[in-house]
C-alpha cells in the first residue's frame, strides 16, 4: 500500500516537474520585439519595433507612420533576418510643397467625443496624415480631458481647444422669449426635427455668424468643417485647400439638396430686405439662378449641406458677410423659426460670389447621415481606393440640387451620371 502510494506520488512530481519545464521553455522563447512586415511607410531598419511599456507619451508623435520610433537607451533593436527597404521607388512618407494657412474646424460637445473620434480618423487615414493641418475644437462648455486626450492622440497636426464666448451662444437681448418659446412647442407638436431645441437653435446660429470670429481661427485663411460621425471614402492625395487658393474659390460643397420649408418660412424675405438694403454686396456673376426659379421672387429651398465645408474665412469675416448675417440676425429668424447654417451660408455664397468661386468636390467621397457624395466615374474610384457604393451616390438624385447646379452653370456632368439618376 505505502509502497504503491509513494510511486503514485513519483508519477506526480515527475508531471509536475515535466509541466514547467514546458512552460519555461515556451516563455522564454517569446522575443521582446513585435516583429511587423516591411510596410508601406516603414523605414529602413525599422521593421521590428520595439515594445514599449507604461503609458503612452503624453502628446504622441505627431504621426508615428511618418518617423521611426528612437530605440529606447540601452535597448538594442535585433534586425537578425529582416531586410532594409532601400527600393529608389520607395514613396516618401509625406506629401511635400507649400502648406497653406489652414485648418480643420469642429463644433462638439464633450459627449461627441466618440463619433467625433471616427470622424478624424477618416480625415488622418485619406488626407491629414500626408499633410498635417491643425484642428481648432470649439464647444459652448469647457472640453473635457477625455476630449482632449482623445481627439489631439489622433489628429496629426496641432490641436486647438477653444471656449465659446456666452454672448456668440445665447439669445440676443431684442429676442422675445414668450413668442420664442411657442415657436419650439408648436414645432413639436408638428414633429419638426430640433423643432424644440433650443441648442441646436445656438448651434445653427454659431455656425452661421460666429465660429469663424472666434479667436483661435482668427490667424487661419482657410477652414475645413468636420462633423462627428462623418465618413470620407476615397484617398485625397493633393491639397484641396492649396486648389481652392490656386483657383480663387472661396467656398465649396460635395452634397446639396432641398431645406425643410418648415424651418424656414420667412428667411427668403428676411434675404430679399437684405438684398435691397445693401444692393453693393450682390456680385455680378452670381448663382442666383441656382436659389430661384423666378428670378429672385421666391427660393427654391436649394442649399450646399455645411456640415461639410471648406472655405475662405476671409470671406466669413468680410463686411459684405457680416452686413448679411447682422441684419438676418436682427429678423430673429434663427429663435423665431429654426433657420439652419447651411441655407444661411448657401444663399450668402450664390448672392455674394460669383459662381466660378463654389466648386463641387466630386473628388471628396463623404458621408454624413443620410446621404452619401460618391464621386462619379469608375476610373477615379479604383485610383483613389474608394469604398462607397456608387449606387448610393446622392447627386444625381431627384431630392439632390447638384444636377441643377452643374445646369445653372453651364458646368460638365461626370461621365456615367446618367446612370446614377
Ligand atoms: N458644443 C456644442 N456643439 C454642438 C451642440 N449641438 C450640436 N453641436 C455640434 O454641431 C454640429 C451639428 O450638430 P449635429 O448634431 O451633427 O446636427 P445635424 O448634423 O444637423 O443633425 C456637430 O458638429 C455637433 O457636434 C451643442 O449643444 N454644443
Ligand atoms: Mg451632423
Amino acid at each position: 500500500m505505502a509502497t504503491a502510494s509513494s510511486r503514485y506520488l513519483r508519477y506526480i512530481l515527475f508531471a509536475v516537474f515535466g509541466l514547467l519545464v514546458v512552460y519555461f521553455l515556451s516563455s522564454s522563447s517569446i522575443p521582446n520585439t513585435i516583429h511587423r512586415p516591411t510596410g508601406y511607410f516603414s523605414t529602413p531598419s525599422t521593421e521590428q519595433v520595439a515594445v514599449h511599456d507604461g503609458p503612452p507619451p503624453e502628446k504622441a508623435p505627431s504621426n508615428p507612420l511618418h518617423k521611426a520610433p528612437e530605440p529606447e537607451e540601452g535597448s538594442k533593436l535585433d534586425t537578425t533576418g529582416t531586410t532594409p527597404n532601400l527600393a529608389p521607388e520607395f514613396p516618401s512618407a509625406a506629401a511635400g510643397g507649400p502648406r497653406m494657412n489652414a485648418t480643420f474646424v469642429t463644433l462638439a460637445r464633450n459627449s461627441d467625443v466618440w463619433e467625433l473620434a471616427r470622424s478624424i480618423r477618416h480625415v488622418e487615414d485619406r488626407f491629414n496624415e500626408k499633410y498635417h493641418y491643425d484642428w481648432v475644437f470649439l464647444n459652448n462648455e469647457e472640453f473635457s480631458e477625455e476630449f482632449k486626450k482623445v481627439t489631439t492622440n489622433l489628429v496629426s497636426g496641432k490641436t486647438h481647444y477653444g471656449l465659446i464666448p456666452v454672448d456668440h451662444w445665447s439669445f440676443p437681448d431684442f429676442i422675445d422669449q414668450e413668442k420664442a418659446e411657442a415657436v419650439r412647442e408648436e414645432m413639436k407638436n408638428k414633429k419638426i426635427i430640433y423643432g424644440d431645441s433650443i441648442s441646436y437653435r445656438h448651434m445653427c446660429r454659431y455656425e452661421s455668424g460666429f465660429f469663424f470670429r472666434h479667436e483661435l481661427m482668427n490667424k487661419f485663411e482657410w477652414y475645413w468643417r468636420v462633423e462627428p460621425s462623418i465618413e470620407l471614402y476615397c484617398d485625397i492625395d493633393y491639397d484641396p485647400f492649396k486648389f481652392m487658393a490656386d483657383n480663387k474659390k472661396k467656398y465649396s460643397f460635395v452634397l446639396s439638396l432641398f431645406e425643410y420649408v418648415e424651418t424656414i418660412p420667412t428667411l427668403w424675405d428676411s434675404v430679399k430686405t437684405f438684398m435691397s438694403k445693401h444692393p453693393e454686396h450682390i456680385a455680378e456673376g452670381n448663382a442666383l439662378g441656382w436659389l430661384s426659379d423666378d428670378e429672385g421672387d421666391t427660393y427654391n429651398h436649394c442649399h450646399f449641406w455645411s456640415n461639410f465645408e471648406i472655405g475662405n474665412l476671409n470671406w466669413l469675416r468680410s463686411k459684405a458677410y457680416l452686413d448679411y448675417f447682422n441684419s438676418l440676425d436682427r429678423d430673429g429668424g434663427f429663435f423665431y423659426e429654426r433657420w439652419g447654417d447651411a441655407p444661411v451660408h448657401s444663399i450668402a455664397a450664390a448672392l455674394m460670389l460669383k459662381q466660378d468661386e463654389i466648386h463641387f468636390f466630386n473628388d471628396i467621397a463623404y458621408y454624413h447621415v443620410p446621404f452619401t457624395h460618391c464621386p462619379t466615374g469608375e476610373d477615379y474610384r479604383l485610383k483613389h481606393k474608394c469604398h462607397c457604393e456608387p449606387g448610393k451616390n446622392f447627386d444625381w438624385k431627384s431630392y439632390s440640387c447638384t444636377t441643377k447646379w452643374f445646369d445653372v452653370t453651364g458646368l460638365q456632368k461626370p461621365d456615367g451620371w446618367e446612370k446614377e439618376v
